[in-house]
Protein backbone atom coordinates (compact mmCIF):
# COMPACT_ATOMS: atom_id res chain seq x y z
CA UNK A 1 0.00 0.00 0.00
CA UNK A 2 1.18 3.67 -0.98
CA UNK A 3 1.74 5.64 2.05
CA UNK A 4 -1.12 8.86 1.48
CA UNK A 5 0.30 12.15 0.68
CA UNK A 6 1.37 14.52 2.90
CA UNK A 7 1.37 17.91 3.30
CA UNK A 8 1.89 20.75 5.53
CA UNK A 9 -1.82 21.48 5.52
CA UNK A 10 -5.36 20.47 4.54
CA UNK A 11 -7.62 23.52 4.50
CA UNK A 12 -11.34 22.02 4.06
CA UNK A 13 -13.69 24.92 2.29
CA UNK A 14 -12.96 27.40 -0.78
CA UNK A 15 -14.91 30.15 0.74
CA UNK A 16 -13.95 32.98 1.66
CA UNK A 17 -11.94 31.56 4.89
CA UNK A 18 -10.07 28.62 2.90
CA UNK A 19 -9.08 31.05 0.38
CA UNK A 20 -6.95 33.61 2.20
CA UNK A 21 -5.91 31.02 4.51
CA UNK A 22 -4.38 28.85 1.70
CA UNK A 23 -2.74 31.86 0.47
CA UNK A 24 -1.22 32.66 4.29
CA UNK A 25 0.03 29.34 4.49
CA UNK A 26 1.54 28.82 0.94
CA UNK A 27 2.36 32.44 0.26
CA UNK A 28 3.49 33.71 3.45
CA UNK A 29 4.92 31.06 5.11
CA UNK A 30 5.95 28.93 2.21
CA UNK A 31 4.36 25.64 3.15
CA UNK A 32 2.78 22.78 1.41
CA UNK A 33 -1.22 23.22 1.39
CA UNK A 34 -3.63 22.14 0.06
CA UNK A 35 -7.98 23.02 0.10
CA UNK A 36 -10.28 20.23 -0.46
CA UNK A 37 -13.42 21.96 -1.31
CA UNK A 38 -17.01 19.83 -1.71
CA UNK A 39 -18.22 22.11 -4.64
CA UNK A 40 -17.28 22.57 -7.95
CA UNK A 41 -15.68 26.21 -8.01
CA UNK A 42 -14.64 28.87 -5.20
CA UNK A 43 -17.20 30.31 -3.16
CA UNK A 44 -18.45 28.60 -0.20
CA UNK A 45 -21.28 29.94 1.29
CA UNK A 46 -22.17 31.82 -2.36
CA UNK A 47 -21.19 28.69 -4.36
CA UNK A 48 -24.57 27.14 -3.29
CA UNK A 49 -26.54 29.91 -2.04
CA UNK A 50 -27.88 30.87 -5.70
CA UNK A 51 -31.53 31.08 -4.13
CA UNK A 52 -33.55 34.42 -6.36
CA UNK A 53 -32.81 37.50 -4.55
CA UNK A 54 -29.43 36.24 -2.99
CA UNK A 55 -27.46 39.30 -2.29
CA UNK A 56 -25.13 40.14 1.09
CA UNK A 57 -26.64 41.95 3.73
CA UNK A 58 -23.19 43.69 4.10
CA UNK A 59 -22.39 46.66 2.49
CA UNK A 60 -20.12 45.88 -0.91
CA UNK A 61 -17.16 47.80 -0.05
CA UNK A 62 -17.11 46.05 3.27
CA UNK A 63 -17.40 42.62 2.56
CA UNK A 64 -14.28 42.14 0.40
CA UNK A 65 -10.47 41.12 2.06
CA UNK A 66 -8.25 44.05 3.03
CA UNK A 67 -4.94 42.24 3.62
CA UNK A 68 -3.73 43.18 0.23
CA UNK A 69 -4.32 47.35 -1.01
CA UNK A 70 -3.67 46.45 -4.77
CA UNK A 71 -6.79 44.19 -4.16
CA UNK A 72 -8.88 46.66 -2.94
CA UNK A 73 -7.54 49.31 -5.41
CA UNK A 74 -8.50 47.28 -8.21
CA UNK A 75 -11.96 45.59 -7.65
CA UNK A 76 -14.72 47.39 -8.09
CA UNK A 77 -18.53 47.00 -6.75
CA UNK A 78 -21.34 47.55 -8.93
CA UNK A 79 -23.76 48.00 -6.03
CA UNK A 80 -24.21 48.83 -2.54
CA UNK A 81 -24.97 45.51 -1.71
CA UNK A 82 -23.35 42.68 -3.59
CA UNK A 83 -25.79 40.25 -5.33
CA UNK A 84 -24.47 36.42 -5.21
CA UNK A 85 -22.87 36.60 -9.00
CA UNK A 86 -21.05 39.42 -8.36
CA UNK A 87 -19.47 38.30 -5.53
CA UNK A 88 -19.02 34.59 -6.87
CA UNK A 89 -16.75 37.26 -10.01
CA UNK A 90 -14.81 38.54 -6.63
CA UNK A 91 -13.75 35.44 -5.14
CA UNK A 92 -12.83 33.68 -8.39
CA UNK A 93 -10.70 37.08 -9.40
CA UNK A 94 -9.22 36.73 -6.16
CA UNK A 95 -8.52 33.12 -6.49
CA UNK A 96 -6.88 33.70 -9.89
CA UNK A 97 -4.74 36.83 -8.82
CA UNK A 98 -3.30 34.81 -6.33
CA UNK A 99 -3.22 31.71 -8.24
CA UNK A 100 -4.66 29.33 -5.89
CA UNK A 101 -6.63 27.43 -7.89
CA UNK A 102 -4.01 25.06 -8.26
CA UNK A 103 -3.98 24.18 -4.37
CA UNK A 104 -7.62 23.40 -4.19
CA UNK A 105 -9.12 20.08 -4.61
CA UNK A 106 -12.85 20.95 -6.42
CA UNK A 107 -15.54 17.97 -6.23
CA UNK A 108 -14.11 16.46 -2.85
CA UNK A 109 -15.82 15.95 -0.09
CA UNK A 110 -14.44 15.54 3.10
CA UNK A 111 -16.32 12.78 5.37
CA UNK A 112 -13.33 11.87 8.10
CA UNK A 113 -10.39 12.90 9.70
CA UNK A 114 -8.36 11.42 12.78
CA UNK A 115 -5.40 12.22 14.48
CA UNK A 116 -2.59 10.19 14.75
CA UNK A 117 -0.99 10.41 17.59
CA UNK A 118 2.03 8.34 17.26
CA UNK A 119 3.09 9.81 13.73
CA UNK A 120 1.14 13.72 15.25
CA UNK A 121 -0.47 14.65 11.96
CA UNK A 122 -4.46 14.07 10.82
CA UNK A 123 -5.71 11.54 8.50
CA UNK A 124 -8.26 13.33 6.10
CA UNK A 125 -10.78 10.91 4.13
CA UNK A 126 -13.04 12.14 1.15
CA UNK A 127 -16.10 10.48 -0.17
CA UNK A 128 -14.57 9.28 -2.60
CA UNK A 129 -12.28 7.20 0.08
CA UNK A 130 -8.57 8.75 -1.06
CA UNK A 131 -6.60 9.65 2.20
CA UNK A 132 -4.38 12.31 2.74
CA UNK A 133 -2.00 13.59 6.00
CA UNK A 134 -1.17 17.13 7.44
CA UNK A 135 0.32 18.30 10.08
CA UNK A 136 -2.37 20.73 10.24
CA UNK A 137 -5.68 20.89 9.95
CA UNK A 138 -7.69 24.03 9.37
CA UNK A 139 -11.42 23.91 8.86
CA UNK A 140 -12.92 26.59 6.88
CA UNK A 141 -16.85 24.83 6.36
CA UNK A 142 -18.23 28.05 6.54
CA UNK A 143 -21.01 28.73 9.59
CA UNK A 144 -24.20 28.02 7.41
CA UNK A 145 -23.22 25.19 4.74
CA UNK A 146 -25.15 22.55 6.16
CA UNK A 147 -28.91 23.04 4.84
CA UNK A 148 -32.16 22.51 7.50
CA UNK A 149 -34.78 20.89 5.31
CA UNK A 150 -37.38 19.97 7.85
CA UNK A 151 -38.51 16.27 8.31
CA UNK A 152 -42.15 17.24 7.15
CA UNK A 153 -43.79 13.54 6.80
CA UNK A 154 -45.22 13.15 3.10
CA UNK A 155 -42.30 14.93 1.58
CA UNK A 156 -40.90 12.28 -0.77
CA UNK A 157 -44.32 11.69 -2.02
CA UNK A 158 -44.79 15.63 -3.34
CA UNK A 159 -45.25 15.29 -7.18
CA UNK A 160 -43.79 18.89 -8.04
CA UNK A 161 -40.26 20.27 -7.49
CA UNK A 162 -38.97 21.63 -4.13
CA UNK A 163 -35.78 22.93 -3.50
CA UNK A 164 -33.73 24.42 -0.44
CA UNK A 165 -32.14 27.83 -0.88
CA UNK A 166 -29.05 26.21 0.32
CA UNK A 167 -28.52 23.96 -2.36
CA UNK A 168 -29.93 25.71 -5.12
CA UNK A 169 -29.94 24.43 -9.01
CA UNK A 170 -26.89 26.01 -10.57
CA UNK A 171 -29.21 26.93 -13.92
CA UNK A 172 -31.93 28.54 -11.48
CA UNK A 173 -35.78 27.80 -11.30
CA UNK A 174 -38.34 28.54 -13.82
CA UNK A 175 -41.14 29.68 -11.74
CA UNK A 176 -43.19 31.02 -14.66
CA UNK A 177 -46.96 29.90 -14.37
CA UNK A 178 -45.96 28.16 -11.08
CA UNK A 179 -47.84 27.96 -7.80
CA UNK A 180 -45.35 28.28 -5.47
CA UNK A 181 -45.07 27.87 -1.59
CA UNK A 182 -42.34 29.22 0.67
CA UNK A 183 -41.52 27.58 3.81
CA UNK A 184 -39.16 30.68 5.84
CA UNK A 185 -39.18 33.60 6.46
CA UNK A 186 -36.08 34.55 7.73
CA UNK A 187 -32.89 37.12 6.18
CA UNK A 188 -33.01 34.52 2.72
CA UNK A 189 -37.01 33.93 2.57
CA UNK A 190 -37.48 37.80 2.93
CA UNK A 191 -34.92 38.09 -0.06
CA UNK A 192 -36.83 35.81 -1.92
CA UNK A 193 -40.09 36.13 -2.02
CA UNK A 194 -39.98 39.85 -3.70
CA UNK A 195 -38.29 38.38 -6.40
CA UNK A 196 -40.04 35.27 -6.64
CA UNK A 197 -43.50 36.72 -6.28
CA UNK A 198 -42.42 39.03 -9.83
CA UNK A 199 -42.39 35.64 -11.36
CA UNK A 200 -44.47 33.08 -10.21
CA UNK A 201 -48.35 32.63 -10.72
CA UNK A 202 -48.80 32.42 -7.39
CA UNK A 203 -46.75 32.56 -4.27
CA UNK A 204 -47.66 31.02 -0.69
CA UNK A 205 -45.17 32.01 1.80
CA UNK A 206 -45.80 29.95 5.02
CA UNK A 207 -44.47 31.93 8.21
CA UNK A 208 -43.84 30.06 11.37
CA UNK A 209 -42.36 33.68 13.19
CA UNK A 210 -42.63 36.60 11.96
CA UNK A 211 -39.66 39.19 11.37
CA UNK A 212 -38.66 42.43 11.51
CA UNK A 213 -36.76 43.71 7.96
CA UNK A 214 -34.93 47.54 7.30
CA UNK A 215 -35.29 48.20 3.80
CA UNK A 216 -32.32 47.51 2.12
CA UNK A 217 -32.27 50.49 -0.37
CA UNK A 218 -29.98 48.62 -2.46
CA UNK A 219 -28.56 51.09 -5.58
CA UNK A 220 -25.74 51.11 -8.04
CA UNK A 221 -22.63 52.85 -6.48
CA UNK A 222 -22.14 56.58 -7.49
CA UNK A 223 -18.47 56.92 -9.32
CA UNK A 224 -17.86 59.74 -6.48
CA UNK A 225 -18.54 56.92 -3.62
CA UNK A 226 -16.80 54.47 -5.56
CA UNK A 227 -13.53 57.04 -6.16
CA UNK A 228 -13.78 57.99 -1.83
CA UNK A 229 -13.95 54.10 -1.02
CA UNK A 230 -10.90 54.00 -3.03
CA UNK A 231 -8.73 57.01 -1.45
CA UNK A 232 -9.93 56.21 2.30
CA UNK A 233 -10.08 52.24 2.62
CA UNK A 234 -7.65 52.52 5.58
CA UNK A 235 -9.92 54.61 7.39
CA UNK A 236 -12.85 51.50 6.43
CA UNK A 237 -10.97 49.09 7.53
CA UNK A 238 -10.11 50.90 11.40
CA UNK A 239 -13.54 51.52 12.00
CA UNK A 240 -14.45 48.39 10.72
CA UNK A 241 -11.77 46.93 13.70
CA UNK A 242 -12.94 49.35 16.15
CA UNK A 243 -16.82 48.40 16.21
CA UNK A 244 -18.60 45.04 18.04
CA UNK A 245 -19.76 44.16 14.66
CA UNK A 246 -17.06 44.80 12.33
CA UNK A 247 -19.28 46.63 9.93
CA UNK A 248 -18.41 49.63 8.66
CA UNK A 249 -20.66 52.22 10.82
CA UNK A 250 -20.04 53.48 14.63
CA UNK A 251 -22.95 52.48 16.45
CA UNK A 252 -23.69 55.89 18.00
CA UNK A 253 -22.66 56.59 22.07
CA UNK A 254 -26.70 57.45 22.89
CA UNK A 255 -29.12 55.86 24.86
CA UNK A 256 -32.98 55.88 22.88
CA UNK A 257 -33.74 57.09 26.65
CA UNK A 258 -31.20 60.44 25.85
CA UNK A 259 -33.78 62.14 23.52
CA UNK A 260 -37.40 62.57 23.49
CA UNK A 261 -40.09 60.65 21.97
CA UNK A 262 -40.21 63.34 18.72
CA UNK A 263 -36.75 63.03 18.22
CA UNK A 264 -36.38 59.73 18.49
CA UNK A 265 -38.45 58.97 16.00
CA UNK A 266 -36.56 61.51 13.70
CA UNK A 267 -33.74 59.25 14.17
CA UNK A 268 -35.54 56.17 12.96
CA UNK A 269 -37.08 58.02 10.35
CA UNK A 270 -33.66 58.93 9.11
CA UNK A 271 -32.33 55.33 9.87
CA UNK A 272 -34.71 54.11 7.64
CA UNK A 273 -34.47 56.15 5.17
CA UNK A 274 -30.81 55.08 5.14
CA UNK A 275 -31.39 51.59 5.43
CA UNK A 276 -29.66 48.32 5.79
CA UNK A 277 -28.24 46.42 9.48
CA UNK A 278 -27.41 50.47 10.22
CA UNK A 279 -30.64 50.81 11.74
CA UNK A 280 -28.56 49.03 14.58
CA UNK A 281 -26.49 51.69 15.16
CA UNK A 282 -28.88 54.42 15.90
CA UNK A 283 -28.51 53.79 19.92
CA UNK A 284 -26.22 52.08 21.91
CA UNK A 285 -29.27 50.41 23.80
CA UNK A 286 -30.75 48.65 21.25
CA UNK A 287 -29.55 45.07 22.33
CA UNK A 288 -28.97 45.40 25.91
CA UNK A 289 -31.72 46.84 27.15
CA UNK A 290 -35.56 45.82 26.40
CA UNK A 291 -37.14 48.99 26.82
CA UNK A 292 -34.78 50.92 24.76
CA UNK A 293 -35.12 47.41 21.84
CA UNK A 294 -39.61 48.70 22.73
CA UNK A 295 -38.86 51.93 21.23
CA UNK A 296 -37.27 50.37 17.79
CA UNK A 297 -39.63 47.54 17.50
CA UNK A 298 -42.81 49.79 17.90
CA UNK A 299 -41.38 51.72 15.31
CA UNK A 300 -40.43 48.91 12.91
CA UNK A 301 -43.78 46.97 13.72
CA UNK A 302 -45.55 50.58 12.80
CA UNK A 303 -43.64 50.56 9.41
CA UNK A 304 -44.81 47.35 8.67
CA UNK A 305 -48.85 47.99 9.32
CA UNK A 306 -48.16 50.95 7.26
CA UNK A 307 -46.89 49.33 3.86
CA UNK A 308 -49.12 46.01 4.03
CA UNK A 309 -52.62 47.09 2.97
CA UNK A 310 -54.32 43.99 3.73
CA UNK A 311 -55.25 44.73 7.59
CA UNK A 312 -55.16 40.81 8.38
CA UNK A 313 -51.70 40.18 6.84
CA UNK A 314 -50.27 43.42 7.91
CA UNK A 315 -50.90 42.19 11.66
CA UNK A 316 -49.39 38.78 11.23
CA UNK A 317 -46.94 39.75 9.41
CA UNK A 318 -45.74 42.41 12.50
CA UNK A 319 -46.84 40.50 15.11
CA UNK A 320 -43.30 39.95 15.92
CA UNK A 321 -42.21 37.91 19.37
CA UNK A 322 -38.68 38.38 19.90
CA UNK A 323 -37.11 41.97 20.67
CA UNK A 324 -35.62 43.80 17.38
CA UNK A 325 -31.86 42.13 16.61
CA UNK A 326 -32.19 39.59 18.70
CA UNK A 327 -32.40 37.34 16.11
CA UNK A 328 -30.28 38.25 12.43
CA UNK A 329 -32.37 41.25 11.06
CA UNK A 330 -33.04 40.75 7.94
CA UNK A 331 -32.61 43.35 5.48
CA UNK A 332 -35.18 43.75 2.43
CA UNK A 333 -36.33 44.99 -1.19
CA UNK A 334 -39.62 45.12 -1.13
CA UNK A 335 -40.43 42.46 0.96
CA UNK A 336 -43.69 43.83 2.58
CA UNK A 337 -45.13 45.37 -0.64
CA UNK A 338 -44.99 42.21 -2.08
CA UNK A 339 -47.88 41.26 0.17
CA UNK A 340 -49.62 44.13 -1.91
CA UNK A 341 -49.53 41.81 -4.53
CA UNK A 342 -52.47 39.81 -6.28
CA UNK A 343 -50.43 37.21 -6.14
CA UNK A 344 -49.24 36.69 -3.07
CA UNK A 345 -50.75 34.95 0.31
CA UNK A 346 -49.45 35.10 3.66
CA UNK A 347 -50.08 31.54 6.32
CA UNK A 348 -50.03 31.57 9.77
CA UNK A 349 -47.99 28.11 10.81
CA UNK A 350 -47.45 28.96 13.80
CA UNK A 351 -51.38 28.83 14.77
CA UNK A 352 -51.66 26.01 12.59
CA UNK A 353 -48.48 24.33 11.54
CA UNK A 354 -47.86 22.09 8.27
CA UNK A 355 -48.90 18.64 9.49
CA UNK A 356 -47.38 16.85 5.85
CA UNK A 357 -46.67 17.21 2.26
CA UNK A 358 -48.95 15.53 -0.24
CA UNK A 359 -48.12 14.77 -3.89
CA UNK A 360 -50.26 18.44 -4.46
CA UNK A 361 -49.27 20.54 -1.59
CA UNK A 362 -49.48 21.37 1.59
CA UNK A 363 -51.56 20.44 4.42
CA UNK A 364 -51.76 22.27 8.07
CA UNK A 365 -53.49 20.93 10.99
CA UNK A 366 -56.81 22.09 10.09
CA UNK A 367 -56.77 20.08 7.15
CA UNK A 368 -56.90 23.19 4.85
CA UNK A 369 -54.67 21.95 1.57
CA UNK A 370 -52.38 24.43 -0.60
CA UNK A 371 -51.54 22.90 -3.82
CA UNK A 372 -48.69 23.78 -5.44
CA UNK A 373 -46.29 23.39 -7.97
CA UNK A 374 -42.87 24.08 -6.11
CA UNK A 375 -42.00 24.25 -2.76
CA UNK A 376 -38.71 26.23 -1.45
CA UNK A 377 -37.32 25.71 1.86
CA UNK A 378 -35.87 29.42 2.96
CA UNK A 379 -35.84 27.19 6.33
CA UNK A 380 -32.01 28.14 7.62
CA UNK A 381 -28.82 25.87 8.29
CA UNK A 382 -28.06 23.66 11.12
CA UNK A 383 -25.55 26.21 11.93
CA UNK A 384 -22.44 26.56 12.95
CA UNK A 385 -21.56 23.24 14.78
CA UNK A 386 -23.44 21.39 11.59
CA UNK A 387 -20.62 21.73 9.03
CA UNK A 388 -18.11 20.45 11.72
CA UNK A 389 -20.24 17.48 12.97
CA UNK A 390 -21.05 16.32 9.03
CA UNK A 391 -17.53 15.27 9.48
CA UNK A 392 -16.77 12.14 11.10
CA UNK A 393 -13.60 13.95 13.73
CA UNK A 394 -11.73 11.95 15.70
CA UNK A 395 -8.66 13.49 17.76
CA UNK A 396 -6.48 12.28 20.83
CA UNK A 397 -7.59 9.03 22.49
CA UNK A 398 -10.10 8.04 20.18
CA UNK A 399 -12.25 10.88 21.45
CA UNK A 400 -15.14 12.11 18.80
CA UNK A 401 -16.22 15.25 18.19
CA UNK A 402 -19.41 14.45 17.68
CA UNK A 403 -19.32 12.84 21.64
CA UNK A 404 -17.24 16.12 23.20
CA UNK A 405 -20.02 18.57 22.07
CA UNK A 406 -22.54 16.16 22.79
CA UNK A 407 -24.08 19.15 24.73
CA UNK A 408 -22.95 21.81 22.90
CA UNK A 409 -20.05 23.02 21.06
CA UNK A 410 -16.81 23.63 23.55
CA UNK A 411 -13.91 25.60 22.00
CA UNK A 412 -11.25 27.72 23.36
CA UNK A 413 -11.44 31.36 21.39
CA UNK A 414 -13.79 29.46 18.61
CA UNK A 415 -10.14 28.51 17.82
CA UNK A 416 -9.37 24.55 19.07
CA UNK A 417 -10.64 22.27 21.04
CA UNK A 418 -9.21 20.56 23.42
CA UNK A 419 -8.51 16.68 22.54
CA UNK A 420 -7.90 17.73 19.15
CA UNK A 421 -4.34 19.02 18.73
CA UNK A 422 -3.08 21.30 15.53
CA UNK A 423 -7.07 21.37 14.40
CA UNK A 424 -7.92 25.23 13.83
CA UNK A 425 -11.18 26.28 13.31
CA UNK A 426 -12.24 29.48 11.46
CA UNK A 427 -14.70 31.32 12.90
CA UNK A 428 -15.96 28.47 14.93
CA UNK A 429 -18.57 28.25 17.71
CA UNK A 430 -17.37 30.80 20.25
CA UNK A 431 -15.78 33.31 17.82
CA UNK A 432 -17.67 36.58 16.77
CA UNK A 433 -18.46 35.26 13.26
CA UNK A 434 -21.89 35.12 12.20
CA UNK A 435 -22.31 38.56 15.25
CA UNK A 436 -20.23 39.85 12.58
CA UNK A 437 -19.55 40.97 9.05
CA UNK A 438 -17.85 38.04 8.37
CA UNK A 439 -15.04 38.78 6.13
CA UNK A 440 -13.28 40.77 9.53
CA UNK A 441 -14.03 38.03 11.37
CA UNK A 442 -12.40 35.56 8.65
CA UNK A 443 -9.24 37.75 8.00
CA UNK A 444 -8.73 38.07 11.82
CA UNK A 445 -8.72 34.21 12.80
CA UNK A 446 -6.68 33.27 9.27
CA UNK A 447 -3.83 35.43 10.06
CA UNK A 448 -4.08 34.23 14.01
CA UNK A 449 -4.30 30.99 12.61
CA UNK A 450 -1.14 31.43 10.20
CA UNK A 451 0.88 33.76 12.91
CA UNK A 452 0.24 31.11 15.53
CA UNK A 453 1.55 28.19 12.84
CA UNK A 454 4.73 30.33 12.03
CA UNK A 455 5.34 30.62 15.60
CA UNK A 456 5.15 26.67 16.34
CA UNK A 457 7.45 25.79 13.42
CA UNK A 458 10.22 28.52 14.64
CA UNK A 459 9.94 27.11 17.97
CA UNK A 460 10.05 23.68 16.91
CA UNK A 461 6.47 22.87 18.02
CA UNK A 462 5.03 19.79 17.38
CA UNK A 463 1.25 19.80 19.15
CA UNK A 464 -1.18 22.97 19.85
CA UNK A 465 -4.22 22.53 21.66
CA UNK A 466 -6.11 24.55 24.43
CA UNK A 467 -6.54 23.40 28.06
CA UNK A 468 -9.51 21.69 29.40
CA UNK A 469 -9.41 25.01 31.89
CA UNK A 470 -9.24 27.23 29.30
CA UNK A 471 -12.01 26.02 27.02
CA UNK A 472 -14.02 25.91 30.20
CA UNK A 473 -13.29 29.62 31.24
CA UNK A 474 -14.04 30.90 27.39
CA UNK A 475 -17.40 28.91 27.03
CA UNK A 476 -18.23 30.16 30.41
CA UNK A 477 -17.15 33.83 29.28
CA UNK A 478 -19.42 33.08 25.58
CA UNK A 479 -22.48 32.36 27.98
CA UNK A 480 -21.61 35.39 29.92
CA UNK A 481 -21.34 38.06 26.70
CA UNK A 482 -24.58 36.42 25.43
CA UNK A 483 -26.20 37.07 28.67
CA UNK A 484 -25.16 40.78 29.02
CA UNK A 485 -27.26 41.18 26.03
CA UNK A 486 -31.25 40.07 24.56
CA UNK A 487 -29.59 38.42 22.38
CA UNK A 488 -30.67 34.81 24.18
CA UNK A 489 -34.59 36.34 24.12
CA UNK A 490 -35.20 34.91 20.98
CA UNK A 491 -35.45 31.71 22.24
CA UNK A 492 -35.94 30.20 18.86
CA UNK A 493 -33.04 31.63 16.92
CA UNK A 494 -30.38 29.11 15.64
CA UNK A 495 -27.84 31.52 17.59
CA UNK A 496 -29.29 29.33 20.32
CA UNK A 497 -29.50 25.78 18.04
CA UNK A 498 -33.04 25.94 18.70
CA UNK A 499 -34.41 25.53 14.49
CA UNK A 500 -33.03 21.34 14.37
CA UNK A 501 -35.02 19.48 16.57
CA UNK A 502 -32.94 17.70 19.24
CA UNK A 503 -29.93 20.32 18.82
CA UNK A 504 -28.46 21.49 22.41
CA UNK A 505 -29.48 25.30 23.38
CA UNK A 506 -26.63 26.59 23.61
CA UNK A 507 -25.72 30.71 22.55
CA UNK A 508 -22.92 29.54 20.17
CA UNK A 509 -21.54 32.61 18.74
CA UNK A 510 -19.45 34.80 20.82
CA UNK A 511 -21.18 38.18 21.50
CA UNK A 512 -18.58 40.32 23.53
CA UNK A 513 -18.01 42.03 20.16
CA UNK A 514 -15.30 41.49 17.10
CA UNK A 515 -13.37 44.65 18.39
CA UNK A 516 -12.81 42.95 22.21
CA UNK A 517 -12.38 39.49 20.84
CA UNK A 518 -9.68 40.61 18.36
CA UNK A 519 -7.46 42.10 21.62
CA UNK A 520 -8.46 39.00 23.40
CA UNK A 521 -6.59 36.60 20.69
CA UNK A 522 -4.00 39.23 20.42
CA UNK A 523 -3.36 39.09 23.94
CA UNK A 524 -3.33 35.32 24.58
CA UNK A 525 -1.11 35.27 21.45
CA UNK A 526 1.71 37.80 23.31
CA UNK A 527 1.29 36.02 26.42
CA UNK A 528 3.03 32.92 24.74
CA UNK A 529 -0.07 31.43 23.62
CA UNK A 530 -1.87 31.32 27.23
CA UNK A 531 -4.40 28.98 27.64
CA UNK A 532 -2.86 26.42 25.17
CA UNK A 533 -0.59 23.08 25.61
CA UNK A 534 2.48 23.18 23.34
CA UNK A 535 4.70 20.16 23.25
CA UNK A 536 7.52 19.02 21.41
O1 LIG B 1 -32.50 30.91 7.89
P1 LIG B 1 -33.21 31.26 9.28
P2 LIG B 1 -32.07 31.88 6.70
N1 LIG B 1 -41.87 25.08 9.45
O2 LIG B 1 -32.93 30.10 10.18
C1 LIG B 1 -38.50 28.88 9.23
C2 LIG B 1 -27.48 34.41 6.84
N2 LIG B 1 -27.88 35.08 5.63
O3 LIG B 1 -31.54 31.04 5.62
O4 LIG B 1 -38.07 31.43 13.01
C3 LIG B 1 -42.05 26.38 9.22
O5 LIG B 1 -32.89 32.61 9.77
C4 LIG B 1 -37.98 29.62 10.43
O6 LIG B 1 -39.02 29.83 11.35
P3 LIG B 1 -38.65 30.04 12.93
C5 LIG B 1 -27.92 35.24 8.03
O7 LIG B 1 -26.95 35.19 9.03
C6 LIG B 1 -27.07 36.05 5.24
O8 LIG B 1 -33.17 32.83 6.37
O9 LIG B 1 -37.64 28.98 13.26
N3 LIG B 1 -41.05 27.27 9.20
C7 LIG B 1 -37.47 30.89 9.77
O10 LIG B 1 -38.51 31.75 9.43
C8 LIG B 1 -29.16 34.51 8.42
O11 LIG B 1 -29.58 34.74 9.73
C9 LIG B 1 -27.35 36.74 4.13
O12 LIG B 1 -39.94 29.88 13.62
C10 LIG B 1 -39.82 26.81 9.41
C11 LIG B 1 -36.87 30.34 8.49
O13 LIG B 1 -37.51 29.09 8.23
C12 LIG B 1 -28.76 33.11 8.14
O14 LIG B 1 -28.09 33.17 6.92
C13 LIG B 1 -28.50 36.47 3.40
C14 LIG B 1 -39.56 25.46 9.65
C15 LIG B 1 -35.40 30.08 8.61
O15 LIG B 1 -34.74 31.28 8.90
C16 LIG B 1 -29.87 32.13 8.03
O16 LIG B 1 -30.95 32.74 7.31
C17 LIG B 1 -29.33 35.45 3.81
C18 LIG B 1 -40.66 24.57 9.67
N4 LIG B 1 -40.49 23.29 9.93
C19 LIG B 1 -29.00 34.74 4.93
N5 LIG B 1 -38.22 25.30 9.83
C20 LIG B 1 -26.38 37.78 3.76
O17 LIG B 1 -26.71 38.75 3.26
C21 LIG B 1 -37.68 26.55 9.70
N6 LIG B 1 -38.63 27.45 9.45
C22 LIG B 1 -24.95 37.63 4.07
Amino acid sequence: MTAAPHLDAVIIGAGFSGLYQLHCLRDRLGLSALVLEAGDGVGGTWYWNRYPGARCDSESHSYCYTFSKELLEEWEWTERYPEQPEIMRYLNHVADRFDLKRDIRFGTRVTAARFDEAANRWTVETEAGERLTATYLITAVGCLSSANVPRIPGIESFAGEWYHTGQWPHGGVDFTGKRVGQIGTGSTGIQAVPVIARQAKHLTVFQRTANYSIPAHNAPLTPEFKRWVKENHPEVRRVMHSTPNGHPFVIEDRSAHDVGADEREAIYEAAWAKGGLQFRAAFRDLLVDKSANDTAAEFLKRKIREIVKDPKTAALLSDIDHPFATKRPPIDSNYFDAYNRDNVALVDVRANPIERITPSGVVLRDGTEHALDVIVFATGFDAMTGPLLNIDITGRDGASLRGAWKAGPRTYLGLQMPGFPNLFTVTGPGSPSVLSNMPVAIEQHVEWITDCIAHLRAEGVTRIEPTEEAAERWVEHVNAAANATLLPLAGHSWYLGANVPGKPRVFMPYAGGMARYRQICNDVAAKGYEGFRLEG
